[in-house]
C-alpha cells in the first residue's frame, strides 16, 4: 500500500465513519481514522485465513485464558502488515507524527500480568506461524485498575478503555449462546437434565489478530454478558424505573470488571460465574463449529485441542463432559475420555494461595450438575487407581488444579525449574499416577512487539547486519555472535542503547519532573508487586547503597538509576506497604544532595505493557530477584536480554535456562538456590542470624525502624522490618549478602563498557530461543497435534 493510498484511506475514514473533516479532527479522531484504515488491510488475510482453515478440515487450537493483556493494538497491525514507512509518511503529510497517534489509544489491560501477557505473545505467535486457533475470553467493560500515588501510597481507580471507539473489534450479535447458572437437576428416561434458574446471553466480539507480514490471521473471541431479556416493561410502567432496569444491569455485571489477583473472599461467587460464563460459551461455540464441518463427536479430539490457560477454565472439563453425556448422549465413560482427548491445562504458579479451590456450596448452589459430574469424575478416576492418595475434594472445596490434571491428557509447567518442582511438590501423587502427563513448555515472547517494534534502533542494527529473517526465525540472532568482537558494531550497538535512554530521559522528565543522567546505570524492575518478587531486598539494597554513598561521598561510585514499576492487589495489604516503602526511599534518596549524583530512584505510576516498551529498550540491569523456587518462569527476564540488558538474578524460573544460554559469565548469579531455600527455612532464626553477620543489613533495617523514610513517624513500617527480622518466609535477609556482592560486581563491570557493552551483545545473540514461535510449535508438536497452514492462505 503507497502512502498516497493509505492517505486517501486514512481521509476516507475520518470523513465518512467518524463524520469530521481534517481541521476538526482530534488525534484520537486521527488515530481511529487510521486504525480503520489499517483494519481494512487485514479483513481479506483473515477471511482468507478463515476460509484455508475450513478447507483444511484439520485441526483448530483453542486457547482459553481468563486474561488477554493485549495492551495497544495498532502498532502491532501497522508493524505485522509492513505499514510503518507508509503509515508514518501518511500521518506527517496531514501534519502530524505517528508516534503521537500511535501513543493516543489505551491499553487494552485484560489482564492483571504475566499469565495475561502471555496470552496474549501466544496469540501473536499462532497467527505468525499460521496455526488455526481461537483465543477465548472475556470482554472486560474496566480492564485492569489504574494506579496513582497519594503521598506514596497505591490509589486504584477504575479502568475505562472501552470509552473511545474501539477500531479493532466486531460486534457479532448472531454469535450468542444462553448461559445458566443454579435451579435443578432431574433425570428422566434415563437422561439427566439440568434446568437453570437464571441465565444471561453471551454475546461475542471478535478481533482479528494479524500475523508477522500479514501471511495469516486469526480469531480472539471475547464474550460480553448481556440480559436476556433488556427491561422489566411491568415494572417500568409502576414507575419503577430503576427496578425495570436492574436485570440488564445484574447480566452485564458478569463482564463489566477483571478481578485483580487477590487475597480477599469478597466477590467469589461472581468469579466464579465468570469463569463458567466463559468457558461454557466457548464450548458450545466449538461444538458448534465442529459439528457444522463434521457428525460423530467420538472424533472431537482428532478435530479440537482445547488449551486451559491456568485453572480458571478449569470448569470446561465437566462441562464438556456435560454437553457430551447430558445434551448428546454419549456415554459418562466416552464422554470423560472423549473430553480428556481435547483439554491440555498450563499451569502457572506453585504458590499455595494462588491455587483455585471452590467450596461445594458455592459450586452447588451455582453449576449443580458440574458438581455431580466432578464426584462421577473423581469417583472414575478413583476406581481406575486403587492406591491413589488424592482426591479432587478436600474439606469440603474442590480443588481445581486436581481437577484440571485429570481431565486434561497433557499438563504442562512453564519453565524447566518450574516443570520439576510440579512433579516433586502439588502434583507428585498425580504425577506418580500419571507419569507421561506432565511436560515442560518454556514460555516466550513475541519479537515483534518486544524487538521490533519496541525497539527499533536495535532492530534496525540487527537488520543491517543480518537481514530482516531475524524477526519469525529469532535463533538467526546467533548470527550477531561474532560481532560482539566487532569494535565498530559495539559502538552502534551502545549508541542505540544510549539513544533509548535518553529517549526515556526525556520522558520521565516531561512526564515525571525527575532529571536522569543517561550516562548512569538503568537498573529496572517492572513486575506486579509480590513479596516472592522481593522489590523489598531491592530497596533494601538502595538504602545500603545510599548510606555507603553518604559515609565516603568522594569515592569513586557507579552511577545508577534504580526504576521500579508495577501495582499491587488491592487486598494485598503487604505488598501495598513496599510499594508505599519504596516511594518513602526514593523520597528521601532523591532529596539528598550529597548522594543523587550516584543514585537516584524512581517509581512511575500505572505500570502497564505500553510503559514496558518503553522501559526494557533503555534498560541496562534486569532485576530478577525472586525467591528460588517461587516464580515459575518470568516473560519480562526474556525481554530484557533480548534487549541487552544484564540480569541479574537468582536460580528461578527460566531465568536458569537464560543463564545456561547466554552464558554463565554473562549473568550475575545470587543467592541460594530452590533446595537450599528449603533448607534455609528449616533453620530456627535465619533472619535474626542473617542480620547479625551483615552489619550493612541490620544498618539499613534500623534506619527504616527509625523513621529515617517516614520522619515524623517512626515505626511506619514496622509490618516489613519485622517481617524481615522474624518470619521471613521469602528469604530476604538471608539472600541479602550475596544479592549485595553481585550488585558490587554489577558496578565493577558497568565501568568496563567495552566488556559490558560484549555481554550485552551476546545476550541479544543467544536469546533468540525465547521467542514464543518457538514455544507455540512445541504446543502444537507435543500438546495439540496440530499443523501450521501457512502456505494455504495464499497472501
Ligand atoms: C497474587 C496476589 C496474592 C496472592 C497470590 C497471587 C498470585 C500469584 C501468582 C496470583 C496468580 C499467580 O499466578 C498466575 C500468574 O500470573 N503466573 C505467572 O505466569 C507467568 C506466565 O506463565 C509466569 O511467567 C510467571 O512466573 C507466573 O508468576
Amino acid at each position: 500500500m503507497t502512502t498516497t493510498e493509505l492517505r486517501e484511506a486514512i481521509l476516507a475514514h475520518l470523513k465518512y465513519a467518524l463524520g469530521t473533516d481534517p481541521d476538526r479532527a482530534s488525534v484520537t479522531d486521527w488515530r481511529i481514522a487510521l486504525s480503520y484504515a489499517i483494519r481494512d488491510r487485514i479483513v481479506d488475510p483473515w477471511f482468507a485465513s478463515t476460509q484455508a482453515a475450513e478447507a483444511a478440515k484439520g485441526k483448530r487450537v483453542y486457547y482459553l485464558s481468563m486474561e488477554f493483556l493485549i495492551g495497544r493494538l495498532l502498532e502491532d497491525a501497522v508493524v505485522n502488515l509492513g505499514l510503518m514507512e507508509s503509515a508514518s509518511a501518511a500521518m506527517s503529510s496531514l501534519g502530524l507524527d505517528l508516534d503521537t497517534v500511535l501513543s493516543d489509544e489505551p491499553d487494552a489491560a485484560l489482564g492483571n500480568g504475566g499469565l495475561g501477557r502471555l496470552a496474549a505473545c501466544f496469540l501473536e505467535s499462532l497467527a505468525t506461524v499460521g496455526c488455526p486457533a481461537y483465543g477465548y475470553g472475556i470482554r472486560y467493560e474496566h480492564g485492569l485498575f489504574r494506579q496513582s500515588f497519594v503521598d506514596g501510597r497505591q490509589v486504584e481507580s477504575p479502568e475505562d478503555w472501552l470509552r473511545q471507539p474501539h477500531a479493532w473489534e466486531f460486534e457479532r450479535p448472531g454469535a450468542a449462546f444462553e448461559i445458566g447458572f443454579g435451579g435443578r437437576v432431574a433425570s428422566n428416561a434415563g437422561r439427566t437434565e439440568w434446568t437453570p434458574a437464571e441465565s444471561v446471553v453471551a454475546e461475542a466480539y471478535d478481533t482479528p489478530v494479524i500475523g508477522w507480514k500479514g501471511r495469516w490471521a486469526n480469531t480472539l473471541r471475547l464474550w460480553s454478558a448481556k440480559p436476556t431479556t433488556f427491561f422489566d416493561l411491568d415494572r417500568f410502567n409502576r414507575g419503577d424505573y430503576y427496578g425495570a432496569a436492574e436485570p440488564e444491569a445484574l447480566a452485564r455485571t458478569i463482564s463489566r470488571v477483571l478481578y485483580p489477583d487477590d487475597t480477599t473472599e469478597e466477590g467469589k461467587r461472581l468469579r466464579l460465574k465468570q469463569e463458567y460464563f466463559f468457558t461454557a460459551a466457548s464450548l458450545n461455540d466449538i461444538l458448534r463449529r465442529f459439528l457444522s464441518e463434521h457428525d460423530d463427536l467420538r472424533q472431537l479430539p482428532r478435530k479440537v485441542a482445547i488449551q486451559l490457560n491456568d485453572t480458571h477454565p478449569a470448569i470446561a472439563g465437566p462441562e464438556l463432559v456435560r454437553l457430551l453425556h447430558d445434551v448428546h448422549g454419549m456415554p459418562l465413560d466416552e464422554a470423560i475420555v472423549t473430553a480428556r482427548g481435547c483439554l491440555s491445562y498450563t499451569n502457572h504458579t506453585l504458590l499455595p494461595e494462588a491455587l483455585e479451590r471452590w467450596s461445594e456450596g458455592l459450586m452447588g448452589s451455582l453449576l449443580p450438575r458440574h458438581l455431580s459430574l466432578i464426584e462421577r469424575i473423581d469417583a472414575a478416576h478413583a476406581a481406575a487407581h486403587p492406591d491413589r492418595g488424592i482426591t479432587m475434594r478436600e474439606n469440603g472445596e474442590v480443588k481445581m488444579g486436581e481437577l484440571a490434571f485429570c481431565m486434561a491428557h497433557k499438563v504442562n509447567g512453564v519453565s524447566a525449574l518450574h516443570t520439576e518442582l510440579m512433579k516433586r511438590t502439588v502434583f507428585s501423587e498425580l504425577h506418580r499416577l500419571h507419569p507421561e502427563r506432565i511436560l515442560n513448555q518454556t514460555n516466550g515472547v513475541t519479537p515483534r512487539r518486544w524487538v521490533l517494534s519496541a525497539n527499533p534502533r536495535l532492530s534496525g542494527l540487527l537488520t543491517d547486519a543480518i537481514g530482516e529473517e531475524w524477526v519469525d526465525d529469532l535463533e538467526r540472532l546467533h548470527e550477531i555472535e561474532p560481532l560482539a568482537e566487532d569494535a565498530g558494531f559495539r559502538e552502534d550497538y551502545a549508541a542505540a542503547k544510549r539513544a533509548n535512554k535518553e529517549e526515556l530521559a526525556s520522558y520521565l522528565r516531561a512526564e515525571r519532573g525527575v532529571s536522569v543522567d543517561p550516562e548512569a546505570m538503568f537498573d529496572v524492575q517492572i513486575k506486579r508487586i509480590h513479596e516472592y518478587k522481593r522489590q523489598h531486598l531491592n530497596i533494601l539494597e538502595a538504602i545500603a547503597l545510599w548510606q555507603e554513598i553518604g559515609d565516603n561521598p568522594n569515592g569513586d561510585w557507579t552511577p545508577r538509576v534504580k526504576i521500579f514499576g508495577g501495582k499491587a492487589a488491592p487486598g494485598y495489604v503487604f505488598a501495598k506497604e513496599i510499594i508505599h516503602l519504596i516511594n518513602s526511599v526514593a523520597q528521601v534518596i532523591n532529596s539528598d544532595p550529597v548522594t543523587s549524583k550516584f543514585l537516584k530512584i524512581d517509581y512511575p505510576a500505572n505500570y502497564n505493557v505500553s510503559l514496558a516498551e518503553r522501559l526494557i529498550p533503555a534498560s541496562d540491569l534486569s532485576e530478577q530477584i525472586s525467591t528460588a523456587g517461587k516464580e515459575a518462569s518470568g516473560t519480562g527476564n526474556m525481554k530484557f536480554a533480548l534487549n541487552g540488558a544484564l540480569t541479574i538474578g537468582t536460580l528461578d524460573g527460566a531465568n536458569v535456562e537464560i543463564r545456561e544460554l547466554v552464558g554463565a559469565e554473562n549473568f550475575f548469579l545470587f543467592g541460594m538456590d530452590a533446595d537450599e531455600v528449603m533448607a534455609r527455612r528449616a533453620i530456627d532464626g535465619h533472619a535474626a542470624r542473617a542480620i547479625e553477620a551483615d552489619p550493612r543489613l541490620a544498618r539499613a533495617l534500623d534506619a527504616i525502624r527509625d523513621g529515617a523514610f517516614s520522619p515524623g513517624e517512626r515505626g511506619r513500617f514496622d509490618a516489613i522490618v519485622s517481617n524481615l527480622s522474624q518470619a521471613d518466609y521469602f528469604l530476604v535477609s538471608s539472600d541479602f549478602t550475596d544479592y549485595w556482592r553481585a550488585q558490587r560486581e554489577v558496578d565493577v563491570a558497568y565501568r568496563d563498557r567495552t566488556a559490558w557493552m560484549r555481554m550485552a551483545i551476546l545476550n541479544t545473540a543467544r536469546s533468540g530461543w525465547f521467542s514464543s514461535d518457538r514455544t507455540i510449535r512445541s504446543y502444537m508438536s507435543q500438546i495439540w497435534n496440530a499443523q501450521g497452514l501457512l502456505a494455504d492462505a495464499g497472501t
